[in-house]
């Protein structure tokens, strides 16, 4: 089946399809929302809810929920619990940023489990906007945050058997795919909130491609690549292969499309031809996905391949997840 074909029947099939109902409404309040990637976006969207739900900020709101991820589901795509790169180190990398252009990140930090909060600090704290490894780590526990062993058993045990081919070779949505042995190798946690103010605040925190090299860092503690808000138009964020969004500047494209007047959906869609267009043949084997949401609160996404989901919730619904349309109907060519 060609390309095309294969864009025209995803897009048909996946477009806005919701493939759970809201399961409940509060009260109609104030106009905030919270978006944010994959299925673990709904438990995660739902600390961030509280957060807005009783007029609180953006920025506490994706912190909230951004820690729900690190640490209140044992994943092995974001903080405690995390795959560890070739070498049998977890490392993790995080960003936040407020619509007004504060910002702060960590990348590649060991024995924290909360790099988001690391994060938040580095933007309330220090003059900078990003600290790496050792020094990211000294940073965390001048702070108070206690040290921990973040390898589990489980993790331990894949690294273990990864060695055997020690093969690094993303595989799309694995999981989601049932791919025996290579579980979850990129799932990244993505949010962006709208405050009852208007305000925009966004969060990303993972640890990484599994199996990547010591030292690699991805994209989601880099601001423009990962992560991207500005209360002016609204925000962006990816998940997928972050060597891509790094390549493309993608969350920060996407939010400019969105300054030139696209939708949300629209310009996640541009953005993610942009990616195919730098690497037509390096994005049939890897998955790229976007989320956006204007100051608005208009939300949109697009994956490179079916099978990114995000989860949006709002006055209105909660614990809603979408299907992104994609470029590729299939995870494999
Ligand atoms: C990275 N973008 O480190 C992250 C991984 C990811 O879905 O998003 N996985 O490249």
């Amino acid at each position: 089946m060609s390309s095309r074909r294969r864009f025209l029947q995803s897009s048909l099939m996946a477009a806005g399809a919701a493939l759970l109902p809201a399961a409940r409404a509060l009260p109609a309040s104030n106009g905030a929302k919270v978006v944010s990637t994959w299925d673990f976006g709904v438990p995660a969207n739902r600390e961030a809810w509280r957060i807005l739900a009783a007029g609180g900020n953006a920025l506490d709101a994706v912190e909230a929920g951004a820690r729900w991820a690190e640490t209140g589901q044992c994943n092995s795509t974001v903080g405690r619990c995390g795959y560890p790169d070739r070498d049998g180190f977890v490392t993790l990398d995080a960003s936040i940023m407020k619509g007004d252009g504060s910002c702060g990140a960590v990348a590649a930090l060991q024995d924290i489990d909360h790099p988001i909060s690391v994060a938040r600090k580095v933007m309330e704290k220090t003059p900078h906007v990003l600290l790496v490894g050792d020094g990211a780590r000294q940073f965390a526990v001048a702070e108070g945050f206690e040290p921990r062993e973040l390898r589990t058993p489980e993790a331990e045990k894949a690294w273990r058997e990864w060695r055997e081919t020690s093969r690094y070779a993303p595989e799309i949505n694995a999981e989601r795919r049932g791919v025996p042995g290579n579980k979850d190798n990129h799932d990244t946690i993505g949010m962006l909130a709208l405050g009852a103010d208007g305000r925009m605040a966004g969060a990303c925190t993972t640890s990484g491609m599994a199996w990547k090299m010591h030292g690699r860092v991805g994209d989601s503690p880099i601001i423009g690549a990962g992560l991207y808000v500005d209360d002016q138009v609204g925000g962006a964020t990816a998940s997928g292969v972050g060597e891509e969004m790094l390549r493309n500047a993608a969350s920060f494209l996407v939010v400019e499309l969105m300054r030139q007047g696209h939708s949300p959906s629209d310009a996640c869609h541009l953005a993610i031809e942009r990616v195919v267009m730098k690497r037509p043949q390096a994005s049939k084997t890897l998955q790229v996905c976007f989320l956006a949401m204007n100051n608005h609160g208009e939300v949109g996404a697009f994956a490179l391949h079916q099978g990114f989901v995000y989860a949006v919730c709002d006055a209105q619904q909660q614990d809603t997840l979408l299907q992104a349309p994609a470029v590729y109907a299939t995870s494999k060519t």
